[in-house]
């Protein structure tokens, strides 16, 4: 089933310079990049994209992270994309991450894990109308 999904890579990625190595990955799995941005997000553009966090005691530190330097954001398109891409970023917490994640090879964060993706198609719907408007 052809689908598509965004992630994002956080600023902790773009500041490590491995955005490239993470695009390469999904490129490598298969996907079809639809559409790539960089830019960084503005407060409000944040706390639109995490609404669903906002009642978590970790929503200030969310969207303080988030904000805090450029992204990379892409659109990307293929067999499962959401689910496959999911398997392929790892669990929230990078230091239980299972190597060969994306989160699991690279950090140990949970603020700063990297990359962001859609978990569901309404997620990505609402996402993309934040990001790609
Ligand atoms: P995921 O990004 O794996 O879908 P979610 O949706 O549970 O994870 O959480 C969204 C984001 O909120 C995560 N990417 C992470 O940066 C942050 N986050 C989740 N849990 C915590 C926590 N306990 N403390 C700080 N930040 C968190």
């Amino acid at each position: 089933m052809t689908e598509q999904t965004l992630f994002i890579v956080k600023p902790d990625g773009v500041e490590r310079k491995i955005a490239g190595k993470i695009i390469a990955r999904f490129e490598k799995k298969g996907f079809s990049i639809v559409k790539l941005k960089m830019f960084t997000f503005t407060k409000q553009m944040a706390e639109e994209f995490y609404s669903v966090h906002q009642s978590k005691p970790f929503f200030g530190e969310l969207v303080s992270f988030i904000t805090s330097g450029r992204v990379v954001a892409a659109v990307i398109e293929g067999n499962n994309a959401i689910a496959t891409t999911r398997l392929m970023i790892g669990s929230t917490k990078s230091f239980e991450a299972t190597p060969g994640t994306i989160r699991g090879d690279f950090g140990l964060g949970i603020s700063d894990n990297i990359i962001h993706a859609s978990d569901s198609k309404e997620s990505f719907e609402k996402e993309v109308a934040v990001i790609f408007k």
